[in-house]
């Protein structure tokens, strides 16, 4: 029959993660509050970097409005909307963030057995211009049973237990990879104030035919890196393929997981271990982009989530994407 005009059995976020919660049957239903805290603080961002541009109108940010409200920088909201939602959730312990030189530790009143390694704004140099931007989320179990501290957030990205990241573009989409499942992307439907899913188990194809990096650092790049890239420019060494960057993480690698091809920010002569921070930029989207069926490496035979991290504000190189594009970039570097 013709479809509803009104959808009355929707499969929104909050059911999907609890529909998952009931396939285990031991658990406590703690992740399941987590990403519900998780989505309410995205979806409050979402909604201020949709009115940034009116409220810089009445104040410029970090200035005061005409009401003489502070119009705090989005950034800065947006890592205290993290905060104050996920500790108030009562499933973590500990927090690190983009934004915070050290680690959070969650009051003990608070606490459950989760660590969550965010990005709260990524790209945030970007909204001025109104190009899409993002937020990055990894979320550990605590496996020691001593004080909650720092060496809780140092675990390689094989121990995730989800990531995820929200991308604020001309749709506002949360895609989400449990470590019991696949990769489901959700679209914001602000008619009902829910994420609901448009992308089920989603797959990133073997190969693609665009290359995402900053070639404005070609001379920076081992020669390696410069010989791959060219190649893909290379009309003798096949079909050419098509360039996209656009110098948002979350942008850059969800066009990659939908359309296929490769996302690489290499080492530079400047920066040693690339741009990328390992903890809640390249963590959590080697997961989501495995999950999907494709590779996340460091560069030579190291794999992403296989990198046993020591700081939690460490950098790495990161060639991400399509299996056979990461692969034959890789196939470059001896
Ligand atoms: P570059 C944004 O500032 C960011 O952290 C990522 O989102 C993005 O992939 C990268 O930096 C862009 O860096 O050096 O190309 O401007």
């Amino acid at each position: 029959q013709r479809g509803e005009a009104f959808d009355v059995n929707c499969m929104t976020l909050t059911r999907f993660i609890i529909q998952a919660q009931k396939k285990h049957k031991n658990a406590t239903g703690e992740l399941t509050q987590l990403l519900q805290t998780v989505q309410t603080a995205v979806k409050a961002i979402g909604s201020a970097v949709r009115k940034a541009g009116i409220a810089r109108l009445y104040g410029i940010a970090g200035e005061t409005n005409v009401q003489g409200e502070v119009v705090k920088k989005l950034d800065v909201l947006s890592n205290d909307m993290f905060i104050n939602m996920i500790q108030s959730s009562y499933t973590t312990c500990l927090l690190v963030s983009e934004e915070n030189e050290t680690v959070i530790e969650i009051d003990h009143d608070k606490r459950g057995k989760y660590i969550v390694c965010f990005d709260p704004l990524d790209g945030s140099s970007n909204i001025d211009c109104l190009v899409s931007i993002g937020s990055i989320f990894a979320i550990y179990k605590k496996v020691t049973d001593d004080e909650p501290n720092v060496n809780d957030a140092l675990q390689p990205g094989r121990k995730l237990v989800a990531a995820g990241y929200t991308l604020y573009g001309s749709a506002t989409m949360f895609v989400l990879a449990l470590q019991t499942g696949g990769v489901n992307g959700f679209t914001y439907d602000p008619s009902i104030g829910e994420f609901v899913l448009t992308d089920m188990n989603m797959r990133i194809p073997e190969r693609g035919n665009i290359y995402s990096i900053n070639e404005g650092y070609f001379s920076q790049w081992d020669s390696a890196t410069q010989e791959y890239v060219q190649s893909k420019k290379d009309p003798t060494k096949g079909k050419p393929y098509g360039a996209r960057y656009v110098g948002s993480m979350v942008a850059d690698v969800h066009r990659t997981i939908k359309y296929g091809g490769i996302f690489i920010y290499p080492a530079t002569a400047t920066s040693k271990n690339g741009k990328l921070r390992l903890l809640y930029e390249c963590n959590p989207m080697a997961f989501i982009v495995e999950k999907a069926g494709g590779k996340a490496s460091a560069g030579k035979d190291l794999e992403i989530l296989d990198i046993q991290p020591t700081g939690i504000h460490q950098r790495s190189p990161i060639y991400l994407g399509s299996r056979l594009d990461v692969e034959e970039a890789l196939s470059y570097i001896k």
